[in-house]
């Protein structure tokens, strides 16, 4: 979170950098260098062999140096790594320019495929230098950079390939732009940065480098520019330039990995091959969350839940942001306010009832003498250096901080101490997830020229209400302490405890080039928030390795969330850990989860929440995502709230929260939003298990969860554009009110047979749009898509447990072929290695319905696995059968069918 006194401090008086204007720097008075001017490069000594060409690159003529050093020899690598993927990179020959460490990203291994038979082709022309890359079956060409030279500087990299007009591309998040990108004037920076209020064509908190190019029935394919340094992406049209995307990046290699598709899904898949399946979340983590900054004390959290659980609204997961620390500083907790004891009460008590709860971290640690945290981490040397081996130095909630260098494999060890020692379910605090925040990372100290120990803007900021320690209210369900007249018992602090440390094993070249300008490199992205080190750790700080900031900026927040999930696993090695991180790379999808950050209470930001999370769950391997419902920043009013309620349900990562200057939004606070969210939870709830399968087949194929209209329909050109509708799972189309104050709703309906969720109608799609009336503020339009089978729980429940307890109901939804087919998972829902797991197959073939496949979780604990009814959607009065159902035209049988090995249902006359 972010308080609001930044992004004034930010915007207001630090000002914005213009950016450069396009390819044109004026080096001095008398010329003009212009980046189209440069030589370019020749190709030689090209060698090749079945799956792989090498070749070697030299500067074509006499340095442009428009930016930067020009690199006079560099060398090509090209790989047909397996049929559908070609990596293809240019390095230099001094192989000194920075790589992404294999550590933070392990490189697929190349299965040296052939290149006859792959469905890409190379093509490579030597002088200049330029290459292409076509699909073979149809000679599309999918990558072309004949255009302009490629340039390769010190400071600088250029590559332009040509598109086709009006191309379908999609990626390079993080963004709240439109899903499919603009293609004319439009520019992605790539550059981790505090961003208060999502601001649009703007870099955010993530950086995925990676877009998917959709061309219909011709294909789609996926390019990734394996690069972590700062980049603008610029994407444009123009009559002498034509159509094309090119990249500009301050640093680094060109790294691509090339994924043929050809279908849309088949991308992601094969981009998940590259930076990484995602990982499984716990089953809980489906059920609905809360936070807000601003809970200013145990028993403000404590009645928050009991609120909860007065009005009916199941809350499963209740989180604490910074408030519960003690001066801000990580893993301790505010005596006065957030005594110990009592929140090992409030843990209790939430598990007792089978509830969760969460803690934030940030990555400033306070540094100061006295904090034993610091101390041990100051003495094992785990923290970024200045330039005299000092720690150095920057301002975050605690004040004046030191930053762990999460490059460090020591880091690890003195980090997941801490979380051993204050997260200990005996004597500490007993989180179930764990939740990493300002990791991009967000610095409140300006630019180089702030001091971090004078300008520490007034840091810790005290908590502006006092200690509420009991308002007279009974807290229903909560202990004696909590209660009037309850009677406090104080907190014991941790002791500390010698650390075993670790050697540092990595050492090499790739590790960036020297005598660079850290600060101010000639060409300038267009970072929202000025020069690449305002409000960020000074880009010219040396990692452990050596490695600089200026190159491994864009990971800072990937690897500290990469550790803290290690952490977490350390401390509970047999459950899957959940972390939640607010800055991201490519692969963090592997590891951890994301919310789209410090959004606003607004329509806009309400409907954003589908591009951002259409993007990271079906392009960037990232599924376990949402956003802030009802908006962090700024004023939700009820209306708003009910929709963004309705809509949050369905997305994979459902939770409320808001800054400290926000008031309060739970859902309880207004009539007509507790309706909306009952119905929304119990809906969701419902389905669990269909979307906690959903999950389990892109953790295992990378086939995505969530879909956009593109990834069912690829041919549909109506769906090309189309992001304020999607596919939650492969069986439900989610199409909500997107207008302010609005209760109709025009959508799309592919050419396809629908089932209207809540009433089972059929509706008949004709690839046209559809306008509903009267939407009222607790509806939500939902449609199922012929073809599919859908299990869910015969009723809801107020935890996931309770729900796990619920038997399966399966509903047939036919298709144009009268069949369909779905499928469902089972297991335990929380331990990394699973013993017994069911995967089971469920097909309709227009009589019966056919349950295959594996039957082995059984369920523990008074789970279900049973199924009571099934349910034919699309039926007729004709069909004579006393199970018709008239209102809903479909034919229900009632069972009980034990999901314990395979069965077969006949289903109508
Ligand atoms: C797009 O091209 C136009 C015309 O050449 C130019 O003025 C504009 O700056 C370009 N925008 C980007 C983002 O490259
Ligand atoms: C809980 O509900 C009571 C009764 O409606 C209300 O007075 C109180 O402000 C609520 N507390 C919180 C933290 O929402
Ligand atoms: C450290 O010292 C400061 C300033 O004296 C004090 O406010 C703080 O409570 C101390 N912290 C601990 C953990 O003792
Ligand atoms: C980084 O730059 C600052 C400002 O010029 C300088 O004071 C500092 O010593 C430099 N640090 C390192 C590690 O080079
Ligand atoms: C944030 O939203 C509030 C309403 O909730 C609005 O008044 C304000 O202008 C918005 N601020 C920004 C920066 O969008
Ligand atoms: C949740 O608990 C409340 C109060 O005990 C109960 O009235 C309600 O029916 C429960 N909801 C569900 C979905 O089981
Ligand atoms: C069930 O699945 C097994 C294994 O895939 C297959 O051999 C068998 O034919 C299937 N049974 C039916 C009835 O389709
Ligand atoms: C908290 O309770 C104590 C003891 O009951 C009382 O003295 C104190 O005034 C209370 N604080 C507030 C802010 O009400």
């Amino acid at each position: 979170m972010l308080h609001s006194f930044f992004y004034l401090l930010a915007l207001g008086s630090l000002g914005r950098a213009t950016p450069l204007p396009e390819h044109v720097l004026h080096r001095d008075t008398d010329t003009t260098v212009s980046a189209n001017d440069c030589p370019g490069y020749t190709a030689s000594n090209i060698a090749t062999t079945d799956s792989s060409l090498t070749a070697d690159l030299t500067l074509a003529g006499e340095a442009c140096n428009v930016y930067g050093d020009d690199l006079k020899d560099l060398k090509l690598l090209v790989e047909y790594q397996t049929d559908e993927r070609l990596h293809i990179k240019i390095y230099d020959a001094g192989l000194q320019v920075y790589q992404v460490q294999e550590s933070v990203l392990p490189r697929p291994k190349s299965k040296n495929a052939k290149a006859s038979g792959a469905a890409l082709e190379f093509s490579i022309e030597e002088n200049p230098f330029s290459f292409s890359v076509t699909r073979k079956e149809n000679g599309e060409v999918l990558f072309d950079t004949s255009d302009t030279p490629l340039i390769f500087e010190s400071q600088y990299v250029r590559l332009r390939t040509k598109l086709p007009d009006n191309p379908n591309l999609y990626g390079l998040g993080e963004h709240s732009d439109s899903f499919r990108l603009p293609t004319q004037n439009y520019q992605r920076v790539l550059w981790n940065a505090e961003s208060p209020f999502i601001p649009r064509n703007s870099n955010l908190y993530g950086s995925h480098p990676v877009y998917y190019d959709h061309r219909g029935d011709k294909g789609t394919h996926g390019v990734f520019l394996l690069n972590s340094n700062g980049m603008q992406i610029n994407i444009n049209k123009s009559d002498e330039e034509g159509q094309y995307l090119e990249y500009n990046t301050i640093g680094g290699v060109l790294d691509f990995y090339f994924m043929a598709g050809s279908k849309p899904a088949e991308v992601s898949s094969q981009y998940a091959e590259v930076v990484g399946l995602p990982a499984m979340y716990p089953y809980w983590t489906f059920g609905f969350h809360q936070c807000k900054y601003g809970y200013w004390d145990v028993n403000y959290v404590a009645e928050v839940v009991a609120n909860y659980s007065t009005a009916g609204i199941p809350l499963e997961t209740m989180w604490t942001d910074i408030d519960y620390m003690h001066l801000r500083e990580d893993f301790t907790t505010d005596p006065e306010r957030f005594d110990m004891h009592k929140m090992r009460e409030l843990v209790d008590t939430l598990h007792n009832r089978d509830q969760h709860y969460v803690l934030i971290l940030d990555p400033g640690i306070h540094a100061v003498a006295n904090y034993s945290v610091y101390q041990k981490g100051h003495e094992q040397g785990v923290f970024l250096k200045a330039a005299d081996g000092s720690d150095y130095l920057g301002v975050q909630w605690a004040g004046t901080v030191a930053w762990p260098d999460w490059l460090n494999p020591k880091t690890q060890d003195w980090w997941t101490d801490e979380f051993k020692e204050a997260f200990n379910p005996e004597t500490g605090i007993d989180i179930d997830a764990v939740w990493v925040d300002m990791n991009e990372a967000s610095n409140f100290c300006g630019d180089e020229k702030c001091d971090p120990v004078k300008d520490n803007n007034g840091n810790p900021p005290a908590p502006k209400n006092p200690p509420r320690n009991n308002t007279g209210r009974i807290i229903p369900g909560f202990p004696a302490d909590f209660q009037p007249n309850g009677t406090p018992t104080k907190l014991r602090l941790r002791g500390s405890k010698p650390l075993k440390s670790r050697q540092n094993g990595e050492a090499g070249g790739m590790k960036g080039l020297p005598d660079r300008d850290y600060f101010h490199p000639q060409y300038r992205i267009n970072n929202h928030n000025g020069a690449l080190t305002q409000n960020t750790i000074l880009t010219n700080i040396t990692n452990i390795d050596n490695t600089r900031q200026y190159d491994t900026h864009n990971l800072y927040g990937h690897t500290m969330a990469s550790m803290t999930r290690t952490a977490m696993l350390a401390r509970r090695p047999s459950k899957r850990p959940f972390v939640l991180t607010r800055s991201t790379f490519a692969g963090s999808g592997a590891k951890v989860t994301h919310w789209f950050g410090d959004n606003n209470s607004t329509w806009s930001d309400y409907r954003v929440t589908m591009p951002q999370m259409l993007a990271f769950a079906s392009l960037h391997q990232m599924p376990m995502v949402g956003s802030d419902v009802c908006g962090f920043n700024g004023v939700a009013d009820q209306y708003m709230c009910a929709r963004w309620a309705m809509l949050g349900a369905f997305q994979p990562f459902y939770r409320n929260h808001a800054d400290i200057t926000a008031p309060v939004q739970e859902f309880y606070q207004w009539e007509l939003v507790s309706e909306a969210a009952k119905k929304a939870i119990d809906v969701r709830y419902r389905l669990m298990d269909y979307i906690y399968t959903g999950l389990y087949y892109q953790t295992t194929t990378g086939v995505p969860v969530i879909n956009p209209l593109l990834f069912l329909y690829p041919n549909d050109a109506n769906t090309f554009g189309i992001d304020m509708q999607y596919f939650y799972g492969d069986a439900l189309l989610i199409s909500p009110v997107t207008q302010d104050y609005s209760d109709s709703v025009t959508f799309y309906l592919p050419d396809d047979i629908f089932y209207d969720f809540w009433t089972h109608e059929r509706v008949d799609g004709h690839g046209e749009t559809i306008t509903r009336q009267g939407v009222a503020y607790t509806d939500i339009p939902v449609h199922i898509r012929g073809g599919t089978i859908i299990p869910l729980r015969s009723s809801s429940a107020n935890t996931t447990k309770a729900l796990r307890q619920q038997n399966f109901e399966i509903l047939i939804a036919p298709g144009q072929d009268g069949k369909a087919r779905g499928r469902l998972y089972l297991d335990d829902g929380e331990s990394l290695v699973q013993e017994k797991v069911s995967e089971i197959e469920f097909e309709w073939d227009g009589e019966k319905l056919l349950a295959n496949g594996t039957f082995d979780y059984m369920g523990t604990g008074g789970e279900s696995a049973l199924v009571s009814k099934i349910t034919l959607l699309g039926q007729s009065e004709e069909v004579q059968d006393g199970n018709f159902n008239a209102e809903q035209g479909s034919l229900e049988v009632r069972g009980m069918w034990e999901l314990s090995g395979g069965f077969e249902v006949k289903v109508g006359a």
